[in-house]
């Protein structure tokens, strides 16, 4: 019997820190997949295979093999991509992968539909790129998100730079990745220490963001470990600490839930890094690591309470925290076309339907920024709300810019409503394994119609947040959507409301499992009475709170 919880940590603790036999896998001609096992550990260095879902059934007919293709994911802290870097992850979606490159929701990109003997190639090249796939997935700390407006230049600067650094400083230490793909010597005697991980890493994925006061475009408090920059005068302070934040739940499984982060605290720079590792080390050692369902950080908090929680963090680091320092978020949106930072140079924000970024018809996107990259001095700056930012341009620039914005159609935020330019989606079909029902795909007909309703009541211009996810793993952070529909099964959705737009207030289910003629049935009165009755400034999400419409709010 093996001594191992379950299954999963067994494959972790026996991978000889995450090598497994993935080495093996690829090289074996006879299947597009890889070993069971490996598939769980491929996810440390980046990547899941996945099957198209479009084809599972006609191939499952023919008695064939799933068309089986692999997704990469990018570790990118901060979202921050040169115009060299851009050039080469352009070439490899257009050479390697389905033709696109994904914005995700946690501002890096991903790639889709790469076969099992083209992965190494292009880990390899996105690693001559300086950039890597390493810990973007699986149990362990992941790719290190932070406000990505650089509008106020000296903060941002210092907000990215943590980003990065805690990124870095949480990277796995074994050599594992260089020597699947990226040539290197492969291991002679023991493994590596992992000092901070230990041989069966974390148990469950672990997400860390940054943001800086009045944007919360990062939804800090989704995050497991939540860092809110306060800077007084251009100045960096330090950071107020929130643990605990998470979407994930199940239908029907009340034992899990999305949570909000509790702010705990307030610490010095220097200490950030010490205080992270804390937090990581305690949910390593107290984390489920039987059942996965409840292994996110929020279940250990919630299992063990809040103040047991923190006083382990503290006795930990041998300091207590700093009482929590005042802060006051505005937004957790994007907000479109030129801004100037206060450096003078401008950024421009552009919509991106869901992130997918592909040439269709005369919207030729991913041609247009490839020949963006070819002449852009600054950066690019991928946002957590599947956005873009062409960051850092010389004013003399910008008529430049914006020719070839406007010649492939990249323009699409002087036209869309409100409501679809502050619109997420995850990927769902037909690459997710996890997804019940449509999201990305199902986007554009949604809002189509939406807008519809809203011309109807003349809000077209109003900001409503809406957020789609095709299962209740959340991953487009619906349950901080002022509208959001949950997947159920196909064409079917749980419809849930009320959130505020500054990402502090988890919104509530309305409907459950309904259709989408149920669901305009339930928005159309509530965006009447918004219409009408609503105080100036109003959220939607607020007008529904205040009025009490979703006390009583789940109508099956
Ligand atoms: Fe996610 C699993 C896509 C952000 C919660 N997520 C998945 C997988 C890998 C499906 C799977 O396990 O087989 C999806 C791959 C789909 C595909 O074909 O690409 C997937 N998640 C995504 C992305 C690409 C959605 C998007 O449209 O942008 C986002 C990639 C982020 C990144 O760059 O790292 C993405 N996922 C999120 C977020 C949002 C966030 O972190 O800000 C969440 C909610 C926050 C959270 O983690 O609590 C999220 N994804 C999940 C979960 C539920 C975790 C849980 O605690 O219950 C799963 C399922 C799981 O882990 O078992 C999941
Ligand atoms: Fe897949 Fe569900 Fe995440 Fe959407 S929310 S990408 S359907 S796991």
């Amino acid at each position: 019997m093996s001594s191992y919880p379950s299954d999963f940590e067994r494959v972790k603790g026996e991978s000889r820190n995450l090598r497994g036999t993935i080495a093996e896998s690829l090289r074996d001609p006879v299947t597009g997949a890889i070993a069971d096992d490996d598939t769980k550990l491929i996810k440390f260095h980046g990547s899941y295979q996945q099957d198209d879902r479009d084809l599972r059934e006609e191939r499952r007919r023919q008695k064939l093999e799933p068309a089986y293709s692999f997704m990469l994911r990018a570790r990118l802290p901060g979202g921050v991509v040169t115009p060299a870097q851009w050039l080469t992850f352009d070439a490899l979606a257009r050479d390697y992968a389905n033709g696109s490159l994904r914005i995700t929701s946690r501002q890096t990109f991903q790639w889709h539909g790469i076969i099992k003997r083209n992965l190494k190639a292009t880990i390899a090249a996105i690693d001559r790129a300086m950039a890597t796939t390493i810990a973007a997935c699986g149990d362990i700390a992941r790719n290190v998100v932070s406000t990505a407006q650089p509008i106020e230049p000296a903060a941002h600067t210092l907000a990215y730079s943590w980003a990065a650094r805690l990124s870095e400083h949480l990277e796995p230490k074994t050599r594992a990745y260089h020597e699947i793909w990226l040539d290197g010597e492969p291991l002679q005697g023991p493994v590596e220490h992992e000092p901070l991980y230990g041989p069966t890493y974390l148990p469950r994925k672990f997400k860390i963001g940054i943001a800086i006061p009045p944007l919360n475009d990062v939804d800090v408090f989704s995050q497991d470990l939540g860092i809110i920059a306060i800077i007084e005068h251009g100045e960096l302070l330090g950071f107020n600490i929130a643990i605990g934040g998470g979407m994930g739940a199940t239908h029907g499984d009340p034992s899990t839930y999305p949570r909000l982060g509790d702010v705990i605290g307030f610490v010095v720079p220097e200490q950030l890094l010490a205080v992270a590792e804390a937090v990581i080390a305690v949910q390593r050692d107290w984390g489920d690591r039987v059942e996965r369902k409840h292994a996110r950080l929020k279940y250990t908090i919630d299992h063990h309470g809040l103040p047991a929680f923190k006083a382990e963090v503290e006795s930990r680091l041998g300091f207590a925290l700093a009482p929590t320092r005042p802060y006051r978020f505005d937004h957790n949106g994007d907000r479109f076309g030129w801004a100037q930072g206060h450096d003078g140079r401008w950024h421009l924000t552009l919509h991106i339907d869901s992130g997918r970024l592909a040439d269709v018809g005369t919207q030729r996107w991913l041609s247009g920024l490839r020949e963006l990259a070819q002449i852009h001095a600054g950066d690019f700056r991928l946002t957590c709300n599947q956005n873009l930012i062409v960051a850092g341009v010389a004013a003399d620039q910008r008529d430049r810019i914006d020719a070839i914005v406007a010649d492939h159609e990249l323009d699409t935020y002087r036209r869309h409503s409100a409501v679809r330019l502050h619109a997420l989606a995850c990927v769902a079909l037909p690459t997710c394994g996890l997804a019940m029902a449509e999201a990305e795909r199902y986007l554009p007909d949604f809002v189509t119609r939406l807008d519809a309703l809203l011309d109807r009541y003349a809000l077209r211009n109003v900001p409503i947040h809406l957020r789609l996810s095709g299962c209740p793993n959340g991953c487009s952070r619906p349950y901080l959507g002022e509208i959001a529909l949950v997947g159920r099964a196909p064409g079917r959705y749980d419809l849930r409301l009320g959130a505020d737009i500054r990402g502090q207030r988890l919104n509530r289910i309305y409907r459950v499992n309904v259709d989408e003629a149920a669901i305009f049935d339930a928005l159309d009165p509530l965006l009447a009475n918004y219409a009408k009755e609503r105080s100036a400034h109003e959220d939607f999400g607020d007008f529904l709170h205040r009025t009490g419409v979703l006390l009583d709010a789940v109508v099956a």
